[in-house]
């Protein structure tokens, strides 16, 4: 019994080494002229040799007091997500964009059932509503897992990010997408400026 107790600890000890052991990536996003630095999509771009399978838990952007929530979803490519209605109107969910196929879901009522849409392609697609001009959202489809979406101080953090180069891009609804190469080495910090 109380060799078996050591295992576990043991196993325990060296598995939260090795989580340790993945960097992370975080800093600060500013964008120029923006009230708010929140909504940016820091991510890292496609990893030579590297192809990831989307998570088999759907993303989800609900429709939540006229307003898409979270506004921006980013999601690897070819991950399936959900589009729910929470409110007691009807609303409707659709893309002018191509490389999201120019999707189209209808429009439903809340408390039915949510739609979903497969984004296969890298895409940042706007998400909009033609029962409500004025709702807008967007669903960013990136090569990898590793993303974040900055908040409105513009902070944000990528977990578990395997030390090494790569290639960073920072995306957001209005402003000019930013590439930048960065190296990666345990808890590293990258600040990014966005502007026209
Ligand atoms: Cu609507």
């Amino acid at each position: 019994m109380k060799k078996s107790v050591a295992i576990l600890v043991f196993i325990a000890l060296t598995s939260s080494a090795t989580v340790a052991s993945a960097g992370s990536l975080s800093g600060k996003v500013t964008a120029v002229g923006k009230r708010s630095n929140a909504d940016a999509v820091v991510y890292v771009d496609t990893i030579p040799g590297k192809k990831f399978e989307p998570p088999k838990e759907r993303a989800r952007m609900d429709q939540i007091d006229m307003v898409f929530t979270p506004r921006v979803l980013p999601v690897v490519v070819g991950a399936t997500v959900e589009f729910n209605n929470s409110d007691s109107v009807a609303h409707n969910v659709f893309t002018v964009d191509d490389c999201a196929d120019l999707f189209d879901l209808g429009s439903w009522s809340g408390g039915e059932a949510p739609r979903s849409q497969t984004f296969d392609q890298p895409c940042a697609a706007v998400i909009l509503c033609n029962v409500h001009p004025e709702m807008e959202g967007f669903v960013v489809a990136v090569p990898t897992p590793y993303f974040a979406v900055s908040e409105a101080t513009g902070s944000y953090t990528i977990e578990g990010l395997p030390d090494g180069n790569y290639t960073i891009k920072v995306w957001h609804p209005t402003l000019k997408l930013l590439t930048r190469k960065v190296e990666v080495k345990g808890a590293t910090s990258a600040d990014f400026t966005l502007k026209k």
